[in-house]
């Protein structure tokens, strides 16, 4: 009974978007290690709406990881890791960096997000 019951509340969800399964989106996960002044790796590429998952880990230093065309900033702790996500909605190559100005290593530290047409 209650398989029966959760079949007809799929068939409805279904129902009302038919659209929702080609819609899903693709969640592309990554981890951006923040070591000696660099990013690693230096080069994202996902797919225009992917759902970006990234996990920013720092290994010594506060760091914080920026894309100014996506209003993104986020912050870990040194020796912390923290996780976020957005949505790849612009396509282009957009740099990341850090914002923070805390030592000398911050300005070298860059990378390009690429978000291909799909
Ligand atoms: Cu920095």
């Amino acid at each position: 009974m209650r398989a029966v019951a959760a079949a007809f509340v799929g068939w409805l969800v279904l129902a009302a978007d038919p659209g929702a399964q080609d819609a899903a989106p693709t969640t592309r996960t990554f981890t951006v290690v923040a070591t000696d002044g660099r990013f690693e790796p230096e080069r994202l590429d996902v797919s225009r709406n992917d759902l970006v998952r990234i996990t920013l880990q720092s290994t010594g230093a506060p760091v914080s990881f920026a894309i100014d065309a996506y209003r993104l900033m986020k912050r870990a702790g040194a020796g912390e890791a923290v996780t976020f996500a957005f949505r790849a909605d612009q396509t282009g190559r957009f740099p990341y960096y850090c914002s923070l100005s805390s030592n000398s290593d911050c300005r070298t530290m860059r990378g390009t997000l690429v978000v291909a047409d799909r």
